[in-house]
């Protein structure tokens, strides 16, 4: 059964060009409720850590580089079927293929630098949320 909770990042492009509270408002008015919000910055262990899931992949470092190079807004939201609900509202991954009025279409530059995170499962979005929150955070 789908739990109603996923994890996000507003990625580090978001916060250079002063995109949060523009993306914060999407998120609102798509009905999530925040549980928890956070900026900080990931060190680059935590970001290889964060996305081991890709450390054979060709563009694993870039991806490191990136997510590290200034601060996040990490997230906990909450909404029925949160996992599916939220990925269709950050759109694909390729902003170019990202559907009209998505997150990444209105906000993302390229697939390296698209904005935003979301968790793909229910599992994912548990052990995302605890690498960013202490659980008495996301009561
Ligand atoms: P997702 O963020 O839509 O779930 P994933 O395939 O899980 O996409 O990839 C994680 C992140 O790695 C992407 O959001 C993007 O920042 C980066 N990425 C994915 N594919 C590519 C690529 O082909 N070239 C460069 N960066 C990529
Ligand atoms: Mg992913």
């Amino acid at each position: 059964m789908a739990t109603n909770r996923t994890f996000t990042m507003l990625k580090p492009d978001s916060v250079e060009k002063g995109n949060t509270g523009a993306i914060l408002e999407k998120i609102n008015s798509a009905g999530f409720r925040i549980i928890a919000m956070k900026l900080t910055q990931m060190s680059i262990d935590e970001a290889r850590n964060f996305y081991s899931i890709h450390k054979e992949r060709p563009f694993f470092n870039d991806l490191v580089s990136y997510m590290t190079r200034g601060p996040i807004v990490a997230a906990v939201l909450e909404k029925e079927d949160a996992v599916n609900e939220f990925r269709t509202l950050i759109g694909s991954t390729d902003p170019t293929a990202a559907a009209e009025g998505t997150i990444r279409n209105l906000f993302a530059s390229s697939i390296s630098e698209n904005a935003i995170h979301g968790s793909d499962s229910d599992e994912n979005a548990l052990i995302e949320s605890r690498f960013h929150f202490s659980e008495e955070e996301m009561f």
